[in-house]
């Protein structure tokens, strides 16, 4: 028989794993030492539970102190019971349920803030002091409901101190970001419209004029979310309830820049526009977009995108050369000394509802910290002077989520590769073909070559790279090139709802970072047997973790968006030839993957297939690269030819 203290039980999952194995060894008389075993750990644990006792130590302090505590450190445990013996104290003295969240709940995160503002404390505790705030002010909610029907019905205002719709634009599928965002805007007494990912402009106007927002904030990743967020700008201008308003639009994600926005998106729109680097920024950008000094502020940018503006109008335009030129200059590779090596299979392979443990080992986790804004080289990051403790625990924290999601299969991932004879035509393109007859194209990946003027280095003018240079023109060799899609993301969105539900941001956030993590190592796991197993190329690889992420391998793994393929609609051709809708995976109108956690690309074999940025092109290429593929080249940095070049 077993006695159980409820008050004392903690969450299963979180049991130190030795420590579960030899309970559940006695529980479930699983061998015949189990209690010999139990007994040899038990002195340990109760050390643990002494240190528990001082743990909670900050129980005895007052409970304006015990909140400012829990908001603190992220303590979700007891911030319920506290909410309400505050909110009763207000009450027995004529307060109302608002001045427990502007009193000691505001007082604490004002401590959040200060000690973020200081750099004494990092992302991954403000979104848990927000979980905390949120559950406070949940707990809060219904008394200030029914405090505002009596307001109402009393005539007076009830609107609270600034509101902000913030979206993922159209064609987007990316919102960790835009999540992070909301949180702190919202732990710093924002009201915040998160309305997802993908939501056309016309949704975003029409739910800014509805909520009556003060400002409409855009999120998104990838380069053709560029141009959307220009569309929604216009938008504003063409329509008088913004313009004459002059509603500010915040501008953030990855792609996001502030000379991007004063270039190319302000212009479009006559209120105030503002690139906001990172979610700490955020907060203090709203604020002074709503304070009595908005207009000096406002004033502020407009003169500093100006300047930006002129800066980047007289900028020296990078020399280019013609595509000709480019041409003539591509990689020198001597095809008559090299033997492309011969896939094990030709055709399409699917991998349904791949080991998430064994992902999970490929995983690299220096982007995890990004995710974060904790800058540092993993594992070097852990043990860090400034974020280290953020870092430790945020980590942990992922790690225990990590073993429940592999255990509970929360997600699914799913891959599917291809591997098919190729070779390079037209200079710059590379054609798949059905078969080793080469006379039925799959499709033709059309490349973009370097234009601007090379370097000579030791003697030597560096190349006018074009991916297609790895790849053996066609009638020179029989080469291969393969493609992938994968995905790590089904599953997501559930379990996202229900963290959301339990007012738990940190472990939504967390969730899809993970998530995010769990696709680049799909990814990097199918490489690796595609290199070792399926082209087997490289049968004898035998690369540790730091090697791997290190890209010490051969052959490179190019996705559509990045430096050396900008160009992101081929992923419409990869998709077909792939049936990646076979696993759970399709494409938006802005070439974004669902599910969001999802990775695309091709593989390379060569030996001396490399990662380059192609940078701006000329209008010739433009043209040629139109004329090949038949459809607008978009999203890729286009310059007029140098006049040397012409
Ligand atoms: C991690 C990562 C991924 C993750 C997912 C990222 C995610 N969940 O957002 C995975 C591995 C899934 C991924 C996939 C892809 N990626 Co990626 N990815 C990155 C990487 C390395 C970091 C991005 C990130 O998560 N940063 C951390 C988050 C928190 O930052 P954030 O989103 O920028 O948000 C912060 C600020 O921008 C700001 N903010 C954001 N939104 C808003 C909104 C408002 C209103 C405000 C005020 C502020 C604000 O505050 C946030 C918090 O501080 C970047 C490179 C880089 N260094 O940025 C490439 C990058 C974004 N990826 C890129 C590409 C191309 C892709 C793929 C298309 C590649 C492919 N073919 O498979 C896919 C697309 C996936 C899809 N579903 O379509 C390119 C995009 C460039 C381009 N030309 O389009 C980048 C820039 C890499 C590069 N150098 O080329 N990627």
């Amino acid at each position: 028989m077993g006695i159980v203290n409820a008050g004392q039980m903690g969450v299963y999952d979180d049991l130190d794993p030795a420590l579960r194995e030899r309970v559940e060894d006695v529980v479930l008389n699983r061998r015949a030492d189990a209690t010999e075993r139990l007994l040899e750990v038990a002195e340990a644990v109760k050390g643990a539970a002494k240190d528990d006792t001082a743990r909670l130590a900050w129980r005895e302090l007052p409970v304006h102190q015990r909140l400012s505590h829990a908001l603190v450190h992220g303590i979700t445990d007891f911030i319920v019971e506290d909410t309400e013996e505050v909110w009763q104290a207000i009450r027995a003295d004529g307060g109302r349920p608002l001045h427990v969240i502007e009193g000691p709940l505001m007082d604490g995160m004002n401590v959040v803030g200060d000690l973020f503002g200081a750099g004494k404390m990092f992302l991954p505790q403000v979104v848990k002091s927000a979980r905390v705030m949120k559950q406070a002010v949940a707990h809060l909610l219904p008394y200030i409901e029914a405090e505002k029907l009596e307001m109402q019905a009393a005539g007076c205002d009830v609107r609270a101190k600034g509101k902000i719709v913030i979206a993922t634009v159209k064609g987007d599928v990316h919102d960790i970001g835009k999540n992070i965002v909301t949180v702190v805007l919202q732990c710093n007494n924002f009201e915040v419209v998160n309305m997802g990912v993908m939501v056309p402009a016309k949704d975003i106007l029409a739910k800014a004029r509805e909520e009556g927002a003060d400002i409409i904030g855009l999120s998104g990743l990838i380069t053709p979310s560029l141009e959307e967020m220009q569309h929604v700008a216009s938008e504003m201008q063409r329509d008088d309830y913004f313009r004459d308003r002059k509603m500010p639009l915040l501008i953030g994600g990855a792609t996001t820049s502030r000379v991007h926005t004063a270039v190319k998106i302000a212009p479009h729109y006559e209120g105030p526009v503002v690139y906001v680097p990172d979610a700490s920024r955020s907060v203090g950008v709203a604020q002074n977009l709503l304070s009595e000094q908005a207009a000096a502020y406002i004033a502020e940018i407009e003169a500093d995108y100006v300047k930006v503006r002129e800066l980047h109008a007289n900028k020296r335009v990078t020399p280019l050369v013609s595509l000709a030129q480019a041409r003539a200059n591509k990689t020198r590779i001597d095809w008559t000394v090299y033997t492309p090596p011969v896939p094990k299979f030709i055709g399409r392979r699917v991998f349904r509802n791949y080991d998430l443990a064994e992902i999970a080992a490929s995983i690299d986790w220096a982007p995890f910290f990004q995710t974060w804004d904790l800058a540092g080289k993993f594992p070097d990051i852990l043990t860090d002077e400034i974020v280290g403790e953020s870092a430790r625990r945020v980590y942990s924290d992922a790690q225990r989520m990590l073993k429940r999601l592999i255990e509970g299969r929360w997600l699914t991932a799913n891959a599917v590769i291809g591997l098919w004879p190729a070779n390079s035509v037209n200079d710059d393109d590379i054609a798949l073909y059905a078969d080793g007859s080469r006379s039925t194209e799959l499709m033709v990946w059309h490349g973009l070559r370097q234009q601007t003027e090379r370097p000579v280095v030791g003697g030597v003018l560096r190349p006018n790279r074009a991916l297609a240079d790895y790849i053996a023109p066609k009638g020179v060799a029989a080469d291969y090139v393969g493609v992938f899609a994968v995905t790590a993301g089904i599953g997501v969105d559930a379990k996202e709802k229900a963290f959301l539900a339990d007012l738990d941001d940190y472990s939504a956030i967390l969730l899809k970072a993970l998530a995010d993590r769990l696709a680049e190592g799909l990814a990097e796991r199918m490489h690796q047997r595609v290199r070792t197993e399926f082209w087997a190329y490289a049968p004898n690889e035998a690369l540790s973790s730091a090697d791997l992420i290190a890209e010490k391998y051969r052959g490179i793994r190019p996705a559509p968006g990045y430096p050396a393929c900008p160009e992101h609609s081929v992923k419409g051709e990869m998709f077909r030839v792939l049936g990646a809708a076979d696993i759970g995976m399709s494409l938006t109108e802005s070439w974004a993957m669902l599910p969001a956690a999802s990775v695309s690309g091709f593989y390379l074999a060569h030996p001396e297939a490399k990662y380059f940025n192609v940078g701006p092109v000329g209008n010739d290429q433009k043209s040629d690269w139109e004329c090949r593929a038949g459809r607008p080249l978009e999203s890729v940095a286009v310059q007029a030819l140098a006049p040397s070049a012409a």
